[in-house]
């Protein structure tokens, strides 16, 4: 099935290869939801246990990344969310201490389609390079991502530094390691499982 071949490709480093299955796939009216939960993101639900078994080493699950992107830049224009159009701000970027950035491009090409004004800042980014970004683009709604249990303390400190600046925004947290339970224990707005009910929370945050 060309959803499994598109996972494969992904896992092999494959971007090229993974792009011409994806497009396969769209003229088989498979749904964009379906590519990317399927082959994209269960792609690296399949790298995950590998690196974390040692099957797989850092170069290769970096080869995987950069072939998801390429899957993800090319599904950019078709990941509509409805024609309900808003016309909120969000600025979203991963928390200090922390490289990963596939799933917050993700939430941002997300919310970018569902008619969000979006500023991605970027991996690894201090408290103070959010407050920056917040006082530069006066965003309603900031988006935190985190990937490593290593890297929540310093999510914990950007909303704590975000609200005693006393800052009118609505904060919302997500990535892997991140739970409901501890967006209510930081004091973040909103836990975001994924893109989809990122884009959920923010209409409805914003309504
Ligand atoms: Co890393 N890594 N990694 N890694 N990596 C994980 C996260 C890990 C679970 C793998 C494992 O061991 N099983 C593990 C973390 C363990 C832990 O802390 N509990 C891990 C580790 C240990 C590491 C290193 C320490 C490895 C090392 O060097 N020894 C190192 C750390 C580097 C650093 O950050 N300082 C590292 C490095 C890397 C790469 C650079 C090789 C690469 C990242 C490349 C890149 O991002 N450009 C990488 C990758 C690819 C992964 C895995 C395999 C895949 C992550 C991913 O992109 N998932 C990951 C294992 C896994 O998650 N299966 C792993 C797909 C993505 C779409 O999902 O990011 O969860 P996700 O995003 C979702 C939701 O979480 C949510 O929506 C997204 C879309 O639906 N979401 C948000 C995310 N952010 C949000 C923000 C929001 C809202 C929703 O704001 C509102």
């Amino acid at each position: 099935m060309v959803l499994t071949k598109i996972r494969e490709m992904v896992i092999e480093g494959e971007g090229e290869e993974a792009v011409a299955l994806i497009k396969q796939a769209m003229q088989a009216n498979i749904s964009v939801r379906d590519i990317v939960s399927e082959g994209l993101i269960g792609a690296m639900n399949v790298v995950g246990p590998k690196m974390a078994s040692g099957e797989m080493f850092v170069p290769e699950v970096l080869m995987c990344a950069e072939a998801m992107q390429e899957g993800l830049v090319y599904l950019k224009p078709f990941l509509k969310d409805g024609d309900v159009v808003s016309s909120g701000k969000f600025l979203i970027g991963t928390v200090k201490g922390d490289l990963h950035d596939i799933g917050k491009n993700l939430v941002a090409m997300m919310m970018e389609s569902s008619g969000f004004e979006v500023f991605n800042i970027g991996i690894d980014q201090s408290t103070e390079a959010f407050l920056e970004a917040i006082e530069q683009h006066k965003p309603d709604i900031v988006g935190l991502s985190a990937l490593l249990t290593t890297t929540m303390p310093a999510m914990r400190d950007t909303v704590n530094d975000i609200r005693e600046k006393g800052i009118a925004v609505k904060i919302f947290v997500g990535g892997a390691p991140v739970s409901e339970e501890f967006a209510k224990e930081i004091g973040a707005d909103a836990y975001c499982p994924d893109a989809a009910e990122t884009v959920v929370l923010a209409k409805a945050m914003l309504a």
